[in-house]
C-alpha cells in the first residue's frame, strides 16, 4: 500500500516538475541491514527517489567501492550521475539539497545548525559508544562504553520535545538516531523502557511506525544476519 502511495506522490511531484521523471542515475552501494545504509534508504524513500541498490560484500570489497570511496573504503556510497558521495550524513545533506521535496532539514539556519550538531553528537557520542558496548571484547571497556552511551541518551532524552526531534515530521536527527531503536531490537539492548528514557522509548515506537521507516527497514532476520557478519568480521580482525 505504501508503495502505491509513494508512486502517487512521485507522479504528482513529477507532474509539477519537482522531480525528474526518471532518477536512473542514482545508485546506492550498501549491504542490507547496515544502519548507515538504512539512513540513506529512508531519505531516498521519503523523497520518492528511485535508486538501484548495489550490494557490497564487506569481506571482499568490490573494485567499484574502492574506486568510489578510496579514502574510507566504507558503505554507504551514493552515486548520482556517476558522481560518488560517501559518509551517510554527508549523503543525507546532498539528498536534501538535490531533491527538495519533503525536506529533512529545517529551513531556519539556526535550526539547521542545531540539527547538524545533534547528528554529529549522535555519531561521536552515541553510535561510537553503542558499537563499543556491543563489540568490545574487554568487559571493562564494554561497561565504560555503556555508561558513555547512557550519558549520551540522557542528552537526547532532554532534547526531545515533540513527536520527532524536529517537530511533527520525521527529519534528519531522527534518521541519524535510528541506531538507537535498531540496537535496542537487534543487539537486545535494554537502553530504554517506559521507566528509563520514556521520551526516547515513545519516540522509537513513533519512528518504527512511520510508514516510510516501516517500508524501508530490513526484516529482523536481515538485521540479525548483518550484525552476525560484522561481529564475525571484527572477531577475525582482532585475532
Ligand atoms: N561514518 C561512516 C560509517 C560507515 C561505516 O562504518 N560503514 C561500515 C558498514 S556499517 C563499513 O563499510 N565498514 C567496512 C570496513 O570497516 O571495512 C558513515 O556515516 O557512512
Amino acid at each position: 500500500m505504501i508503495n502505491t502511495l509513494v508512486a502517487k506522490v512521485k507522479r504528482v511531484l513529477q507532474g509539477c516538475n519537482v522531480i525528474a521523471a526518471s532518477e536512473e542515475g542514482v545508485k546506492l552501494l550498501g549491504s542490507v541491514g547496515s544502519p548507515f545504509v538504512i539512513r540513506v534508504q529512508i531519505a531516498l524513500v521519503l523523497k520518492g527517489i528511485d535508486y538501484k541498490f548495489v550490494p557490497e560484500n564487506l569481506a571482499n570489497k568490490s573494485e567499484l567501492l574502492l574506486k568510489y570511496n578510496p579514502v574510507y573504503k566504507k558503505i554507504p556510497v551514493l552515486v548520482h550521475n556517476e558522481k560518488p558521495i560517501s559518509e551517510s550524513l554527508v549523503i543525507l545533506e546532498y539528498i536534501d539539497e538535490t531533491w527538495t521535496q519533503n525536506p529533512i532539514f529545517p529551513s531556519d539556519p539556526y535550526q539547521r545548525a542545531m540539527a547538524r550538531f545533534w547528528c554529529k553528537f549522535i555519531d561521536d557520542k552515541c553510535v561510537a559508544a553503542a558499537l563499543k558496548s556491543v563489540f568490545m571484547v574487554d568487559e571493562k571497556e564494554r561497561k565504560k562504553a555503556s555508561e558513555e552511551l547512557s550519558n549520551g541518551l540522557q542528552f537526547l532524552e532532554d532534547e526531545l520535545k515533540d513527536k520527532f526531534f524536529g517537530g511533527e515530521e520525521i527529519g534528519i536527527v531522527d534518521i541519524a538516531a535510528l541506531f538507537i531503536p535498531l540496537l535496542q531490537e537487534v543487539a537486545e539492548f535494554h537502553l530504554f523502557s517506559k521507566g528509563k528514557f520514556p521520551k526516547l522509548h515513545k519516540w522509537s515506537r513513533e519512528f518504527y511506525n512511520h510508514p516510510v521507516v516501516k517500508e524501508t527497514m530490513p526484516s529482523k532476520e536481515q538485521q540479525f544476519a548483518y550484525f552476525k557478519v560484522v561481529t564475525e568480521r571484527l572477531a577475525a580482525l582482532s585475532k
